[in-house]
């Protein structure tokens, strides 16, 4: 069955959903092809803390109303290292604060609006194929409930993530990867509990990286380092919460333990594609770049983009094509920032190597927490960074 659209959005995560909806706002017309189900999607648990300016975003198109409910502002984190923990007091620093808010809540808001707009969202569809990107009449073919599809559009947008299909018709001879590989990995685990701290502690431990991180008043989610080719049937909740104490353990604190709901381990990768754009095709969020989770940038950088893209694509509709036609380079200045920013605190709040290595490491990781928690100056730029970049031209 042939279809007609003006963009065709492949990937219905956070970065896809989101620019429906300010294609919706702009009155552009758009269908959303997604491999998976949207019970699948919704049970991903992934990223947890929004920007300030991602915030923005969401509210302008009135997609607030249950993060303003249930989203926690924090006014900064803990940065925790040994023995002690210093408080990183964004509002204090430099005026700004960043939600605790999952992006399984976030996506689940967006596909509720666009349940209400009647969106064309095609779940569940197989063999997706973008087509003729180099022409001005692309599109995309894909199956679904039985029906081949091809939907004929103006501009394709890959939203489709990192493993998606978008960035992989592209030739090579037209794009390059960087990369950049992690010798750890975090396990991360949901547990029935309220949070035992009040903002999210990061904390280097010479046993390896911790984290203590939030959902809702009663739910906590928690993240140790560990090997990336380790087994998530190598712990068993006893050896994880005995991990969490030791690294998270400070005199006169408790860690509070509860039922653990979910337990997995994620690989680190940075990764950025050298270009954003090909001929009609667009990309954005995690199918153009991803970072190691430490700077809480995944989501934020896919929203960034994408309120990017809906801006230029919006003004294109207007009768400027200048935003879209600088979209991919502006989308990478800021993400170069960002990948930097999550390497950084990757790096000092990872531990690896043995022996002498590991110790020379150790001590200079030791050394910059001591000198940033030191220094008003560094702490404000760790502030700018955490809470995030503007977002040019929106
Ligand atoms: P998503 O969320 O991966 O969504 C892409 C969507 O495209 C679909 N798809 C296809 N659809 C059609 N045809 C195809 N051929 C397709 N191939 C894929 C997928 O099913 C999916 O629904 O990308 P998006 O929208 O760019 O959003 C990016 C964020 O999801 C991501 O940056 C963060 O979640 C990264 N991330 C984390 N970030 C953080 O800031 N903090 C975290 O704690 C954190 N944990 C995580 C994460 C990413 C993870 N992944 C990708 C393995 C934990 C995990 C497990
Ligand atoms: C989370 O809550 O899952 C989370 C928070 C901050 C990070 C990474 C993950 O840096």
């Amino acid at each position: 069955m042939n279809l007609r659209t003006t963009i065709a959005i492949v990937g219905a995560g956070p970065a896809g959903l989101l620019l429906g909806h300010l294609l919706a706002k702009a009155g552009i017309d758009f269908v959303i092809i997604e491999s998976r189900s949207r019970e699948y999607i919704l049970g991903r648990i992934r990223a947890g803390v929004l920007e300030e300016s991602s915030v923005e975003v969401l509210a302008k198109l009135g997609l607030d109303g249950r993060l303003k409910q249930h989203g926690l502002v924090h006014d900064g984190i803990y940065l925790q290292f040994e023995g002690t923990r210093h408080h990183v007091d964004f509002a204090e620093l430099i005026g700004r604060t960043v939600t605790v808010y999952g992006q399984q809540q976030v996506v689940d808001d967006l596909m509720l609006a666009h349940d209400e707009l009647g969106s064309a969202i095609y779940f569940d569809s197989g063999d997706v194929m973008p087509k003729d990107v180099e022409t001005p009449r692309p599109s995309v073919d894909f199956g679904h409930g039985g029906i081949r599809y091809s939907v004929e559009a103006d501009f394709i947008v890959g939203a489709d993530g990192f493993h998606g299909v978008c960035r992989s018709i592209i030739p090579a001879s037209e794009i390059t990867s960087f990369e950049r590989d992690y010798p750890f990995a975090w396990l991360g685990i949901l547990a029935n509990v309220a949070p035992s701290t009040d903002e999210l502690i990061y904390a280097l431990h010479p046993d390896g990286f911790a984290m203590h991180s939030m959902r809702s008043p009663e739910v906590s989610r928690l993240y140790l380092q560990v090997d990336p080719d380790d087994d998530i049937g190598n712990w068993s909740d006893e050896r994880i919460w005995a991990g969490l104490h030791e690294r998270l353990g400070l005199d006169g604190w408790t860690l509070n333990e509860g039922e653990i709901t979910e337990k997995s381990i994620t690989p680190m990768r940075s990764f950025v594609a050298s270009t954003m754009n090909y001929g009609t095709l667009f990309l954005a969020g995690d199918a153009g770049h991803i970072v190691p989770p430490t700077g809480a940038k995944g989501l934020n950088s896919a929203i960034s983009d994408v309120a990017m893209l809906g801006a230029a694509l919006t003004a294109y509709y207007a009768g400027d094509s200048g935003p879209l036609s600088t979209y991919s380079d502006r989308a990478l200045s800021r993400q170069w920032k960002t990948q930097y920013f999550s390497r950084w605190m990757t790096d000092m709040l990872h531990t690896s190597g043995t022996g002498t290595e590991a110790e020379f490491r150790y001590r200079g990781q030791v050394g910059q927490l001591e000198y940033v928690t030191g220094s008003e100056r560094a702490l404000a730029v760790l502030a700018e960074q955490y809470t995030g970049l503007p977002i040019e031209g929106v």
